[in-house]
């Protein structure tokens, strides 16, 4: 027997699979289908990391094994490759980022290839590649003709250092989440996408999809749906109202001070009537420096300044209350006004400390001077007039109908989800294609002209003003109105780097359609995704946004579904031997062509699946992966104690069924490390006994082949076997014989048999509980009395007490 050795297999079935074309989808739809997404990576200048094999993996075995069973399966693979990265390696080195990008996609793709994973290269796709980002464009044309993309000056938030204006999304904890540099504002001309127009059904869809619940959860707190009034106060002497919004009407009789946000109109409205203008203005100035995070977060000391002359009335008591400027209350949200409670909302609390402004207790429980009592939702109210000894509850919907009666107030809903800013001032990005025209306004590239091709620059560096570097390019921009023919010029912002990956997924179902970004035949047969995978750090962007595209494309008649995936999970991160984030600057990156030098793809493959529970983040121990290879050297000597036989022994027979159910189910069900600790066990056994015969050599190659392909496929060849491997069918397990030395107890209930159960002679006491109530005769004597005790005693009686 040859030794084992990865290096000469590996890249021997790589080759064959490649030739042959194995893992390309079908064309034919008259097979069941399996569409297997993970995110396709930014090929950054790093190379792959060992994070990334670990969902490609986990899809990959899926892949294989549902291919064994039947489906047509598509697991496709490309590369989200504009972005900044790219662009600030280009700007550094003076190379373009044309040629970055291909070299490290040439990197990513080799290293890709070299763990066996069952991609259709075939269908590999790049978002730089002008017939692609075509589509993107086309796109964008789309949600413009439906007025779901449009121009705005806004306030944004601005990375100094990497010159861009950047999304909410994209600010971390205040800081640029590219570069961690502090976010200031800047004021800015911006394409915006309307995505708060699906708030609603981006929230309930979820109702529809199989997401693991987190991502649910993520998605949902991220769209921030929020339910409440907005009420009318009146200013003394001025006809204008002003109007807050509030989730608590029932506080309203807690109301001692409002509190608009300095960006607010009505101040401007109130210019003449307010007495310390000059200092109005100066917070207004002082405010204007602050990202909406720093304005927001709580542990920032409050500051803020009165409105001098101008006094509101609480529209329930009739009190008149002062109005103050403070930038702790957002001009973005609901209506940028709100009363405030100081007795009941900690904010308002530390800010009415701060200020001197009295604090009134409206719900009793707490002790209001010393601390915010917010823990009201089963309060009952005080001091509170006309809803005075009302539940929180009740006092909600009766205020709530005295203001609507009055014409003072109305429920509402507002989401804290945000137009998508869309305008990227860098190089390295799709052309927005739109045309200023000064007596048209904007207008849209024509179609036909798709794709509008970034053009060629000396220089990719913003300008310091903040202007693309596109801006410079004075050929390029100066061009012809489409509709009046007369002079006009391009739009010099680019796409933000979320743009080609809204749309991905449905390109690899017809990558090389010139004519649509994709056949309605193939989006009808491959769309949703079945399964996508990918990291929780994309669930409030990625995920966000190309749910949004989809539904617009549903909505347009484009893709056959609302939602774009069925299942989405998320695995965990690996992590550094020390139990850190792996980083250059800490040193400990483990690089995964060095693991596969060393052991083999297998290996490497094995382990980061048998690492641990799958949506955990877990260290990396090199331990662990000579362990791995251990096993893989056990399996290779299988050959050794092989002998014949088509029939699973007696031995053996019943440890394989079980193997086969519990890595069938496993692999479905993210439980990769215990599928393959069955495997592991399984081999124990098997050499406990001292010979496999043909048909369990068969089953055990079969069920390890799509954690490691390539072993399992010479080990398939050697035994002289029939096709290769991976066209052969998926084990399939017989119930009966996974179920040990079945035997059969009585079920008592208040001390009579009421009937007979099978069961394994050592079943837990849940399969027992189980099986018992399960069984109708015995429910039946149960009837609807309750429990009160149960006692099992494993291989002899159930009993069952119940009153
Ligand atoms: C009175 C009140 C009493 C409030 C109370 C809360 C608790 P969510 O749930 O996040 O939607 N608010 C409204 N608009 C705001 C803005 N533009 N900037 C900052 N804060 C704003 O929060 C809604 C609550 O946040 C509103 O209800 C309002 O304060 C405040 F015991 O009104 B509340
Ligand atoms: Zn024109």
């Amino acid at each position: 027997m040859r030794e084992y050795n990865p290096k000469n297999i590996e890249k021997k079935w790589q080759d064959i699979w490649d030739e042959k074309g194995t893992f390309h989808a079908s064309e034919e739809k008259s097979k069941p289908k399996f569409y297997a997404l993970v995110e396709f990576p930014y090929p950054s200048g790093q190379g792959l990391h060992v994070g990334h094999p670990r969902p490609y993996t986990a899809l990959d075995i899926v892949s294989r094994k549902r291919r064994m069973e039947g489906y047509n399966v598509l697991y496709p693979m490309g590369w989200d490759a504009f972005g900044l990265p790219t662009e600030n390696y280009a700007i550094k080195n003076k190379i373009h980022p044309k040629l970055v990008t291909e070299q490290n996609v040439a990197r990513f793709k080799s290293q890709l290839k070299s763990l066996g994973l069952s991609f259709d290269w075939s269908r590999e796709i790049n978002t730089t590649d002008p017939e692609y980002y075509k589509w993107t464009q086309w796109i964008f044309l789309k949600l413009y003709e439906k007025g779901l993309a449009y121009k705005k000056e806004a306030s944004i938030n601005w990375c100094p250092d990497c010159k861009v204006g950047l999304s909410n999304e994209e600010v971390v904890n205040g800081a640029c989440e590219r570069c961690g540099t502090e976010v200031s504002r800047k004021i800015k001309n911006q394409w915006m996408l309307k995505i708060t127009e699906y708030a609603e059904r981006l929230i309930k869809d979820l109702d529809l999809v199989d997401y693991i619940q987190r991502v649910k959860i993520q998605q949902k707190n991220w769209i921030g749906k929020s339910e409440g009034m907005e009420v009318d106060f009146k200013l003394n002497g001025f006809e204008e109202a002003l109007r807050v919004y509030t989730t608590r009407p029932d506080t309203l009789y807690g109301v001692t001070y409002m509190v608009i946000s300095p960006e607010h109109p009505v101040i401007d409205k109130l210019k003449e009537k307010i007495e310390n203008m000059d200092a109005i203005e100066e917070y207004r100035e002082f405010a204007s420096k602050k990202s909406d995070f720093e304005r927001t977060e709580m542990a920032k000391d409050k500051t803020g300044v009165a409105l001098e002359g101008i006094k509101a009335i609480n529209p329930v008591s009739g009190k008149e209350i002062p109005v103050w400027v403070s930038d702790y209350v957002l001009m973005s949200y609901g209506t940028g006004a709100i009363m405030a409670v100081p007795g009941h909302d900690t904010r308002d609390w530390e800010f009415a400390k701060k200020f001197e402004l009295p604090i009134v207790e409206v719900v009793a429980g707490g002790d209001v001077q010393s601390e915010a009592f917010t823990d009201i939702e089963n309060g009952t109210m005080i001091n509170s007039g006309i809803i005075d000894g009302l539940s929180v509850e009740d006092a909600k919907v009766k205020i709530a109908e005295h203001l609507e009666a009055q014409g003072i107030g109305e429920r509402t809903t507002n989401y804290k989800l945000r137009d998508w800013v869309f305008s990227r001032q860098r190089y390295w990005g799709e052309p927005i294609p739109m045309v200023y025209c000064e007596s048209c306004g904007w207008v849209p590239v024509p179609e036909e002209e798709l794709p509008l091709t970034l053009p060629e620059v000396e220089s990719y560096e913003p300008t310091d003003n903040g202007e693309s570097p596109l801006a410079n390019i004075t050929d390029w921009v100066n061009t012809e109105c489409p509709k009046c023919k007369g002079a006009a010029k391009r739009e010099t912002d680019t796409m933000p780097q979320w743009a080609g990956s809204s749309w991905y997924f449905l390109r690899y179902i017809d990558p090389a359609n010139d004519k649509e970004l994709a056949s309605k035949e193939n989006l009808d047969y491959w769309i949703p995704v079945d399964w996508y995978n990918g990291g929780m750090e994309h669930t409030t962007l990625h995920l966000l946004y190309s749910r949004f595209w989809h539904k617009f494309l549903y909505d347009c008649g484009i893709v056959p579904t609302a939602e774009p995936y069925q299942k989405r999970t998320s695995h965990g991160m690996i992590l550094g031997e020390n139990n850190e984030k792996m980083s250059k600057s800490r040193g400990n990156v483990v690089n995964p062509d060095e693991v596969v030098e060393e052991f083999g793809a297998d290996t490497l493959r094995v382990y980061e699946m048998f690492i641990g529970d799958f949506e955990k983040s877990v260290s990396w121990s090199e331990n662990g992966v000579r362990g791995c290879r251990r096993f893989l050297d056990r399996v290779w000597r299988l050959q050794e104690i092989l002998v014949d036989g088509e029939e699973y022994s007696s031995e053996l027979e019943s440890s394989m069924h079980k193997t086969i159910k519990k890595v069938s189910e496993d692999f479905e069900n993210m439980k990769f490390n215990t599928g393959i600790a069955a495997l592991m066990g399984l081999i124990n056994e098997i050499n406990s006994v001292g010979k496999i015969n043909k048909a369990e050599y068969r089953t055990f190659l079969s069920l390890l082949n799509p954690a490691a392909p390539h072993i399992t496929e010479e080990l398939w060849e050697l035994a002289g076997f029939e096709n290769m491997l991976n066209e052969s069918p998926w084990p399939l397990w017989d119930e009966e014989k996974t179920v040990d030395d079945v035997i059969e107890i009585a079920v008592q209930v208040n001390g009579k048999v009421k009937g007979i159960i099978s069961i394994s002679k050592d079943a837990s006491a849940e399969e027992a509980h189980e099986k018992a109530f399960d069984d109708e005769k015995i429910s039946g004597a149960i009837g609807d009395k309750s429990v009160v005790k149960e006692i099992y005693v494993p291989g002899k009686i159930y009993n069952i007490v119940v009153k």
